[in-house]
């Protein structure tokens, strides 16, 4: 189950009490204070975890819950701390405010953590208000509570590359093909309901990642077909490449393909559709001799300076220059000796 957008309840720990004790000894008659403090209340902690691919587990445990810290105890012994709950989510995932504002912190690589609630302090036992004029005290202070706050977590996929294009273009067989992702493929719209990603490796100690994302229709913006909510899954990309079916049985025009998918972008966020781009005129294998869809669709993308690679992702015909153009655009080409390598 793919979930990218939760809300969490979270409940530090309270801090535990100060103690109020004195000491007792046989044969003196009046020891000194030695109330310890209480313990600090545990904290909630996210951290990114990239064995972690979504926040589903959140949908079933939507509350957190940290350990109160104990009571200090005579002697003046210390309480025990409340012990603080880690909880991973996937690489990419966003913490805000539940009424929307700024990011409060945003997981980009493993193992980076955030403190989302604090535990309490605990309070001070009688011990530490004892002074030259006041040796036995009987003040003592409580553990103060800890945070609780609703938060909203959103993952939002890390990848070099978006793959954006209609139902059943050929993005899924196409990062298959590219990549050791195995996405569902099959001959029907809306096959990939949640994004798949794949690690593209382009030489040695390069590589760059992949994002499929499910595929879009015109009106995605207003709620059609899945909307456009998954684009959020590019929003961090460089490079976009439009998967477009150049085949005559697709019964679609690949030039109002790129329109309406330019026009879902654009409706989507100006500056995502203004990113650099590459078009992958997909199914050449099907073309026979009506190539009228590729030319019409290579002159478009040569007036738009758009590079367009002609693939067959099925046939993994030509695909070496379209990830070789990709490498260039994200600067991991060879000619840079691996320098941009990831
Ligand atoms: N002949 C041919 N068929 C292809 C090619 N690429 C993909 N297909 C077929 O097109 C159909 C759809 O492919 P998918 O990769 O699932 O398409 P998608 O863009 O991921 O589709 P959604 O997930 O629905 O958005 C499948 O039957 C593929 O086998 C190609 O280059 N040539
Ligand atoms: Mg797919």
């Amino acid at each position: 189950m793919f979930v990218d957008q939760v809300t969490v309840t979270l409940k530090a720990g309270k801090g535990g009490d100060g103690c109020v004790s004195f000491r007792r000894e046989a044969r003196v008659p009046k020891g000194g204070p030695d109330g310890g403090h209480g313990g600090d209340g545990g904290s909630i902690i996210f951290f990114a975890d990239e064995n972690i691919s979504s926040l589903a587990y959140f949908r079933f445990h939507p509350i957190a819950k940290a350990k109160n810290g104990a009571p200090g105890e005579g002697g003046n012994r210390q309480g025990k701390r409340g012990a603080d709950v880690r909880l991973g989510v996937p690489v990419g995932t966003v913490i805000k405010e539940t009424d929307g504002g700024p990011a409060l912190a945003d997981l980009v690589r493993h193992g980076e953590s955030f403190v989302a609630a604090r535990g309490g302090k605990g309070g001070r036992g009688n011990a530490s208000f004892a002074t030259a004029t006041h040796q036995t005290p009987r003040e003592w202070h409580p553990g103060r509570p800890g945070e609780e706050r609703e938060l909203f977590l959103e993952l939002k996929l890390i990848a070099d590359v978006g793959l954006v294009g209609f139902p059943n273009a050929g993005k899924s067989t196409l990062i298959s093909k590219i990549s050791a992702a195995r996405p569902l493929i099959a001959d029907y719209p809306f096959t990939t309901l949640t994004p798949n990603l794949g690690v593209v490796d382009i030489g040695e100690y390069r590589s760059f990642v992949v994002a499929d994302i499910p595929g879009l229709i015109e009106g995605a913006h207003r709620g059609q077909g899945l909307g456009i909510r998954f684009l959020r899954h590019i929003e961090r990309t460089k490079v976009l490449v439009h998967v477009i079916d150049v085949s005559p049985y697709s019964g679609r025009d690949p030039l109002e393909d790129f329109r309406i998918l330019m026009k879902e972008l654009e409706a989507f966020s100006p500056e995502v559709a203004s990113r650099p781009q590459i078009i992958a005129a997909n199914k050449i294998d099907l073309l026979g001799d009506d190539r009228s869809r590729l030319l019409r669709l290579r002159r478009m993308a040569a007036r738009r300076k758009i590079p367009l690679f002609a693939i067959s992702a099925l046939k993994r015909q030509d695909l070496k220059p379209l990830v070789e153009a990709v490498a260039r655009l994200l600067g991991r080409d060879a000619d840079r000796n691996g320098r941009g390598g990831a």
